[in-house]
């Protein structure tokens, strides 16, 4: 912790004008209502209205089986009777309508009555308007989760959380659970705002100390479920594969073992004890170090097995991840290809799996690079639930301090059909209607399985996510995890709407047109200046920040570009290459086979070609690399002199302004380093000149 005043990040009490300044009317019971209860409460508190029953009200949420609810809110729940019966709305989903001078939310349970309030708050005066029809809002995924890689300790190389760009953990500090517990509850605030309804509060790479969550520090897991519990978000924990050995002593961790078996039930069993509402396991197994069944000769379905047994009787889950790759490849054997790992392990596995494991699967083959193609395993495990894992946190995409805004990347990847044809998009396999539950589709309910997760951009920074821009990604998530369907620049005007308000006032117009500018196209602009047409890393080693081109070329990552003399690219062709292609079903296998089809920006993903290939855009390979990293530079030079104006305008807080402007600074100067190592190296390389004259040696 800095030690300075934390920014509120979306929602400041300003946020809440239009339903504080009104009179609410809540008719519920439980703890959620408690919550809505409270939140109603401070609103009305800070703008004037009021929280009451004195018979006149603007703004009623009550659950569907209130007894004597006011006339208004009683002819909208008959409506919904009417038109879908009671009860269907389920735990989560909550009907709005505003007739009579009398905004209505109704809900089956109490989370669906937050969600509605959420939502009420983020309409603003427009729920307040003119009559609204009813309408019917059900999340499409059932469970949005964001994953903590965070430590309790600081780790030597990775820092304490990895892969953070935040600062320090919000739940650990000074090897033990936080007591800044209200900043999880502002957090947690934040998630039900957006829909996040799960989190796990560690690390994937289960290390020593936190391995202890499970077991004898399992009172710290509690005490942050408790402050989660009031905003409808559960937690989930990553344990190590080894625990049994590790914690229980043990002599083997083997799950087919009975005793094992047994240790995994009992200790669950006490997890359970103290955390009524636990989610379940998330587990990354013989992946990068971490140990897995195959240790033990065993496959993972058996090892996911094990533990989602010993989850079953309390309703909990295993999230078991498909990210496994042998990371100590020889890297002169072309034939070995990590974008193959995940389907070569798991696709044979489906139908294995046990009911409550959930694969969570990355979103693209390798790892969360600029532009990867979707993951093929997310077309091939048709009897297994998925959930399709994203990167908020920016490893590849600027670590916060690039302005990157990748609810368009996200939003392509959910909307892209596996099978080619127009259904199911991979937003449909993870929200389980692909493969036969007919319930879940867009405002219809979901299967109850299968979700979207995503890694947190979350730490203990004062702007939460470093960039104080970089807060749009997690809003983002989680309204794209609620809705797959949301348009990415709508969700931006949303954010900047919830986020921006008393200064916006002055000149709302150039906030948002600025914003626009700066962030809609930032993921491409970002794409533009570093790695090429889908080639991927070239990045520092370890860091993962800054050009390298080469860093990884003869490391055993299996992260390569092959670039020589004559070209670059990775040939992943059936025809002369690593037979990747072959992992996808028609068309895809064929469309990424064919030179002719393939999408230029995804070429070297799937061919080596020389320089002198000719892109679809009638650009040669060498050119289209200069052509975008002299216009990606100057692309964020512009971005930065568009936030200027902003800044000398006086329409952002001075602190904001100021964290913002240092970073542009250091995205201009990285974006420069990038255009002229790329554009060096190349023209090295190729011996190729730049056809405008511009200066690349
Ligand atoms: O992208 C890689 C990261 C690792 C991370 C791993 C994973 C948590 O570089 O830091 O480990 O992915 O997803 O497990």
């Amino acid at each position: 912790m800095t030690g300075d005043a934390i920014h509120p990040a979306w929602l400041p009490d300003e946020a809440w004008q239009a339903v504080g300044s009104r009179r609410v009317l809540v008719r519920a019971d439980g703890p959620l209502a408690r919550t809505v209860m409270q939140e109603a409460t401070r609103a009305t508190d800070h703008h004037g209205g009021s929280v009451g029953d004195d018979g006149r009200f603007d703004l009623v949420l009550a659950l569907t089986d209130t007894v004597g609810l006011p006339d208004t809110a009683a002819s909208v729940l008959a409506e919904l009777d009417y038109r879908s019966g009671r009860g269907t709305l389920g735990t989560e989903g909550f009907a709005l309508a505003r007739r009579g001078g009398v905004t209505v939310v109704l809900a089956d349970g109490t989370a669906g009555l937050l969600y509605g309030l959420f939502h009420v708050v983020r309409l603003g005066e427009a729920a307040f308007g003119a009559a609204l029809p009813l309408d019917v809002h059900h999340p499409v995924t059932a469970r949005r989760m964001l994953n903590h890689w965070d430590n309790i300790d600081t780790h030597p190389v990775m820092g304490q959380v990895e892969r953070g760009y935040s600062g320090g953990s919000i739940f650990w500090r000074d090897g033990g659970l936080t007591p800044d517990l209200d900043r999880i509850r502002a957090y947690a605030r934040l998630l039900a705002s957006v829909g996040v309804n799960a989190i796990t509060v560690n690390n994937v790479n289960v290390h020593a100390t936190e391995a202890h969550l499970l077991t004898d520090r399992l009172g710290d897991v509690a005490a942050l479920a408790d402050v989660l519990r009031p905003y409808h978000v559960r937690v989930h924990l990553s344990v190590g594969f080894n625990s049994p050995t590790a914690l229980g002593g043990l002599p083997t961790a083997d799950p087919l073992d009975p005793d094992v078996r047994a240790w995994w039930a009992e200790t669950t069993r006490q997890v359970y004890a103290a955390i009524p509402d636990f989610g379940g396991y998330v587990v990354k197994a013989d992946s990068e170090g971490q140990p897995g069944p195959f240790g033990y000769g065993r496959t993972h379905a058996e090892g996911a097995n094990t533990l989602a047994a010993a989850l079953e009787p309390f309703g909990g889950v295993v999230h078991w991840r498909a990210f496994v790759y042998d990371h100590r490849q020889d890297w002169r054997d072309r034939s070995t290809d990590r974008a193959r790992a995940a389907h070569d392990h798991f696709a044979a596995l489906d139908g294995h799996f046990a009911g409550n494991v959930i694969l969570q699967v990355k979103h693209g083959p390798i790892d969360f690079q600029t532009r990867e193609p979707v993951s093929p395993v997310i077309a091939a495990m048709p009897s297994t639930h998925l959930a399709v894992e994203l990167q908020v946190t920016q490893e590849y995409t600027g670590q916060q301090r690039h302005v990157c805004y990748l609810g368009p990347m996200w939003s392509e990847v959910l909307a892209f059909t596996p099978w080619g044809a127009t259904r199911p998009t991979v937003a449909e396999v993870a929200s389980g209607v692909a493969h036969g539950d007919e319930r879940a589709a867009p405002g219809r309910r979901p299967s109850g399985q299968g979700g979207l997760v995503a890694v947190s951009n979350v730490g203990d920074d004062p702007f939460w996510t470093g960039h104080p821009l970089a807060q749009a990604n997690l809003y983002a998530f989680g309204r794209l995890a609620w809705n797959p369907l949301l348009d990415p620049a709508t969700l931006l005007d949303e954010w900047i709407d919830l986020t921006f308000t008393p200064a916006a006032t002055a000149d709302p117009g150039l906030l948002r047109r600025t914003l626009h500018e700066v962030m809609d196209g930032s993921w491409q602009v970002y794409e533009s200046y570093t790695a090429p047409l889908g080639v991927g890393f070239m990045v520092r080693p370890g860091s993962h920040y800054g050009p390298d081109v080469d860093g990884y070329e003869y490391t055993p990552w299996g992260t390569y570009h092959f670039a020589d003399r004559d070209g670059i690219g990775v040939d992943r062709t059936r025809a002369t290459g690593t037979g990747y292609t072959g992992q996808y079903p028609k068309p895809w296998s064929d469309v990424y086979e064919s030179l002719a089809s393939c999408p230029d920006e995804l070429l070297l993903f799937f061919h080596h070609v020389p320089y002198t290939h000719v892109l679809h855009s009638g650009k040669t390979v060498v050119q289209h690399i200069y052509d975008t990293h002299f216009a990606g530079a100057e692309r964020v030079a512009l971005m930065r002199s568009n936030w200027a104006r902003l800044g000398d305008a006086g329409l952002v807080a001075p602190d904001v302004d100021a964290r913002v402007r240092e970073r542009l600074d250091e995205q201009m100067r990285c974006a420069q380093e990038w255009r002229d190592q790329i554009n060096t190296y190349f023209y090295r390389k190729s011996g190729i000149l730049d056809a405008h004259g511009r200066r690349i040696h």
